[in-house]
């Protein structure tokens, strides 16, 4: 039996976005979905209400507002404004779309810390937190940053980032350094409050069994509840923020304001619609979140506990999406490989369902997803324009074309039973979270429609037996209105348009999938069709490749910081010259170096001149001169990429490459042959 519609109502809310930069492809891999399942669960017949707001604290705002020189409240406008604008160009339509700072939230804030401290689950506690001697400050969350103490990766002060994912608590990570001045940060003692954590234990694992969503999100969680539960510092010494009741000086960490921001969203929505918010929070509705595959901890662990201390509702479902990775390669701001929604999407023209479509359909919700533009227009040509575009304008032409109006004729009951069928398959993948399986079985009835249009030869028939070709006509028409309110959710505005053409009034949003299968009506005159979905040519697509590559080196060159912009821009460019796909191209080989001296202009590089046998002896240049001393290098055999185009570094030629590799202190570590080999010799 479905899930849905059930009795109760379901808030669906999903992960709030930093009102602190632009909206780029990973966030919408977590909204759209949400949308998609939303719409979707309203066609049910379902109750249910869609919230999220931008989250206006942290550390990351204040530290990026101190960098502009402006204040976080200046930044969260021009954000929040953005994400808002942002969703509904992208059809991800919020029942209410707030932010954290929004009195709503610092009241319920308020209110549900203070019960919290009222129930016994606070505590005070002196500890260690890091403070800069030479910024004179504290140091919370991202101003600090060191070795993290599960994995020894590199992590910033709350979060392992870059390994295990562990959320850190103050003053667990080893070497602290302070992020703004770079220079070592010291441990010193304070004052903060604790959220007793460990006593949640057992009702975590409970909690946990029984929680919904996708599976990634239950275990995660799991795993890390069996193993440990640390106690939980809920503030931080800062200005920006949400006031822990009775201390001035403190505000609470973000990671409790956030989630309670989904408990504010409501109650906004509610007062706009003289509804009530406690039917999700307090009573019996159910609530399902949305979120990053990033923020499970928060989600599955500290959350459902907070709720749980204050007397609230705890989330029935946490459904987490995995992360996006750009042309195969992991997703990074810093590195440039990322797609802004606005400026390398809709302001280019393409159409927001497009990517809607790709983003539901390309692989299932927990895996890794990755964005490629040639992915991207093979999927819209072949699948979009090819199959489901081509049934539906050649349905709507050759209708418009010979009948002018939908004609009178019976619906097959093996067409009903076909559109029931994928309703019904659509409904339970949709249930189990799984948007890809929904997109496939919506576009496995299109391709239906197209071989049952093909099969039965209309343009033949047409001239045969003109009734008999009107039944084909009819079928096909019930068939396009049926793919009109099952690709709904994730087609929103073309489907607007394709129902429109097939002479609906209504509003295809508002229109359950029941009536899928309620006969179209004979005689509504049909306009002629415009083309819903138009393939996207190799030559767009080619810019868009060449505007992400212009990213990335941009972001390479800025990486590497302005004063040595200019030699570093230079070894760039020499890399540029052999590509990825170049690599099988490459003429590597052994050399010995014969002579290195220091080029005096230059903070990194050394003139190495290097004997590749044969009698050739190549000028190279390096950039060994931080870490080798030139006398060490002479007569040392190293690994040289030969082909390489020449080049002038620092004014001075040079006519291959040196490999080496960088170790964490910036260090290059040469790469050499296991024991002493002739000059020349091919490396393969
Ligand atoms: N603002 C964004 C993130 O870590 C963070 C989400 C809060 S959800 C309550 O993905
Ligand atoms: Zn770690």
């Amino acid at each position: 039996m479905s899930k849905f519609p059930s009795e109760k109502p379901v808030l669906v809310t999903c992960g709030l976005p930093y009102a602190n930069g632009k909206a780029h492809v990973g966030h919408l891999r977590t909204y759209v979905p949400a949308d998609i399942f939303t719409r979707s669960l309203k066609k049910t017949g379902q109750e249910v209400t869609f919230v999220c707001g931008s989250d206006t604290h942290g550390t990351p705002i204040v530290f990026n507002a101190e960098e502009l020189k402006t204040t976080p409240t200046e930044i969260i406008k021009v954000y929040h404004k953005h994400f808002d604008e942002t969703f509904k160009k992208m059809g991800v339509m919020f029942d209410a779309f707030g932010t954290t700072d929004d009195p709503t939230n610092h009241n319920r804030t308020t209110e549900i810390v203070s019960k919290l401290i009222e129930n016994g689950y606070v505590y005070p506690k002196t500890i260690e937190v890091a403070y800069c001697p030479s910024c004179d400050r504290s140091l919370p969350d991202r101003y600090v940053k060191g070795t993290c103490p599960h994995c020894k990766k590199e992590a910033r002060g709350d979060e392992c980032d870059q390994g295990c994912g562990k959320h850190l608590e103050p003053g667990e990570l080893e070497h602290p350094t302070c992020t703004t001045c770079n220079g070592p940060a010291e441990y010193k003692e304070q004052e903060h409050f604790f959220f007793k954590l460990s006593q949640f234990k057992d009702f975590l694992l409970e909690y946990l069994e029984g929680l919904g969503g996708t599976l990634n999100a239950r275990n995660y969680a799991l795993g890390w509840v069996k193993q440990e539960l640390t106690d939980w510092c809920i503030t931080r010494s800062l200005e920006w923020g949400i006031k822990f009741p009775g201390h001035e000086d403190l505000v609470v960490y973000v990671w409790v304001d956030a989630p309670i921001g989904y408990i504010a969203f409501t109650e906004e929505w509610a007062e706009a619609n003289n509804e009530s918010w406690e039917k999700f929070w307090k009573d019996d509705g159910s609530i399902i979140h949305f979120i990053g595959g990033d923020i499970i901890y928060h989600h599955c662990i500290f959350w459902p506990a907070m709720l749980k201390g204050a007397g609230y509702n705890q989330p029935d479902a946490v459904v987490a999406s995995g992360m996006v990775k750009i042309e195969d390669r992991t997703f990074s701001k810093s590195r440039g490989y990322v797609v802004w929604v606005d400026e390398d999407y809709l302001d280019h023209g393409f159409h927001q369902d497009l990517l809607r479509y790709y983003l539901a359909s390309y692989t299932s919700h927990t895996k890794e997803l990755n964005f490629s533009w040639k992915v991207f227009q093979d999927k819209v040509n072949t699948e979009l324009v090819g199959v489901f575009g081509n049934f539906l304008y050649r349905t709507l032409l050759f209708t418009h074309k010979n009948f002018g109006e939908i004609p009178e004729g019976e619906v097959k009951q093996d067409i009903l039973d076909e559109i029931n069928t994928t309703i019904e398959n659509a409904k339970g993948a949709m249930e189990n979270y799984e948007f890809k399986k929904y997109a496939d079985t919506v576009m496995a009835l299109a391709s239906y429609g197209n071989t049952y249009f093909q099969s039965n030869e209309p343009w033949k028939l047409i001239k045969e037996n003109k009734e008999a070709c009107g039944e084909i006509v009819k079928n096909c028409a019930q068939i396009t209105k049926a793919l009109c309110l099952l690709f709904e959710p994730i087609l929103p505005e073309k489907m607007e348009e394709a129902w429109k053409q097939i002479g609906m009034e209504t509003d295809v949003h508002e229109t359950n999938y029941m009536e899928a299968t309620e006969l179209v009506k004979s005689g509504i005159t049909l306009e002629k069709p415009s083309i819903l979905f138009e393939k996207i040519e190799d030559e767009k697509t080619e810019e868009m490749e060449a505007i992400s590559a212009a990213r990335v080196k941009e972001a390479i060159a800025k990486e590497n910081g302005t004063e040595e912009v200019e030699e570093v821009k230079e070894i760039e460019e020499m890399k540029d010259l052999i590509t990825f796909d170049d690599f099988s191209k490459m003429d590597i080989r052994i050399g010995t170096i014969v002579s290195a001296e220091a080029i005096k202009k230059s903070k990194k590089l050394l003139k190495l001149q290097v004997d590749l046998g044969e009698e050739e002896t190549r000028q190279i240049v390096a950039g060994l001169k931080e870490s080798h001393e030139p006398e060490q290098l002479i007569g040392k055999q190293v690994a040289v990429l030969t082909n390489l185009a020449p080049a002038k570094l620092c004014g001075v030629e040079s006519n291959g490459m040196v490999l080496a590799g960088v170790d964490a202190a910036d260090n290059a570590i040469l790469l050499q042959p296991e024991k002493e080999t002739n000059p020349g010799t091919c490396i393969h």
